[in-house]
């Protein structure tokens, strides 16, 4: 996982208006419409007015490489961005972590230098940000494509993300070819399929060849210029959560409102809906208030 800077993230909380308009434009939906079809959430108009009433806290966490300067004020943006009672704790870690439970938040999101994980403590569930960023752009690539089922999608990069990239695209019933520069990491992650999904996933070898015979592409490597202007066609559309991006400037000129690509926006909104699903899968009734060992 690429650790971001405070240059990939400062000006997102800024532009997520404009944001929204380039993914209605590109997909049908916004932001939050996008992360609410990576949850499986039903009508987004409902679910919206829901949204206020849910409280989110992003905790700063200073271990190993420390705090990244504006990252959890920018979660936070785009949670509140989406309609959420979200905050950033005064403190840090542990103390943050504290102060987020007293505030009665009902979502805890966090992130060290391996893991961003949103919390629902009550529910005793978690959220990961690779697999729900892995979700949230196939659902935008669903969208721009009109659907997967029965469409031939490549997968670039068969890391974290590219496995949950070929879990959501399995469960949209695409046929997965996958490729990555290390040709062990894509057989090891078709044997995973078969075993997991009993499905089979193709295996490509040759990185030109597939990108040139694919139109519809996940970017998830952490290489920049890997899909060039001539693999672009007026039917190519590219869902890229690799940081950085990997499509090259001309072939993002030829894409032209065929790309999704975000440092952060689309994986926390996936997070924000899935965590949504948990607490609407399982409320948890308020504890009656207690006052000298009486229920009042
Ligand atoms: C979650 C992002 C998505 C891509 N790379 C991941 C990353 O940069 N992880 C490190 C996040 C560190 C956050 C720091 C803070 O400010 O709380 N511990």
């Amino acid at each position: 996982m690429t650790r971001l800077t405070t240059d990939d993230i400062q000006d997102i909380r800024f532009g997520l208006n404009a944001y929204d308009r380039y993914l209605v434009s590109a997909t049908g939906r916004s932001l939050l419409g996008i992360g609410a079809a990576a949850a499986g959430l039903g009508d987004v108009h409902r679910f919206r007015d829901a949204a206020s009433s849910i409280r989110m806290a992003v905790v700063p966490i200073g271990s190993g490489l420390g705090v990244i300067s504006g990252f959890a004020e920018t979660v936070c943006g785009i949670l509140v961005h989406m309609g959420f009672d979200a905050l950033v704790t005064r403190y840090s870690d542990v103390s943050g972590i504290a102060e987020a439970i007293d505030v009665g938040a009902q979502v805890i999101l966090a992130a060290d230098d391996d893991r961003f994980v949103a919390f629902c403590p009550r529910q005793g569930k978690t959220v990961d940000n690779s697999r729900a960023t892995a979700t949230g752009f196939v659902a935008g690539l669903d969208l721009m494509a009109g659907g997967l089922d029965g469409k031939r999608v490549l997968v670039l990069g068969c890391g974290p993300v590219g496995r949950w990239v070929v879990e959501a695209l399995l469960m949209r019933k695409a046929i997965v070819t996958v490729v990555d520069r290390l040709a062990k990491k894509a057989e090891g992650l078709a044997g995973w399929t078969r075993a997991v999904f009993q499905t089979t996933i193709h295996v490509g070898f040759e990185l030109g060849q597939a990108l040139s015979t694919h139109h519809l592409i996940v970017d998830a490597t952490n290489a920049a210029g890997v899909i060039h202007a001539r693999h672009v066609s007026t039917d190519t559309r590219v869902a890229a959560p690799g940081m950085p991006c990997g499509i090259t400037s001309k072939a993002r000129e030829k894409l032209a409102g065929r790309i999704l690509h975000d440092p952060l926006q689309i994986g926390v909104a996936a997070m924000a809906c899935q965590a949504v699903h948990i607490i609407r899968e399982q409320p948890v009734p308020l504890r009656p208030a207690v006052h000298d060992g009486k229920s009042v």
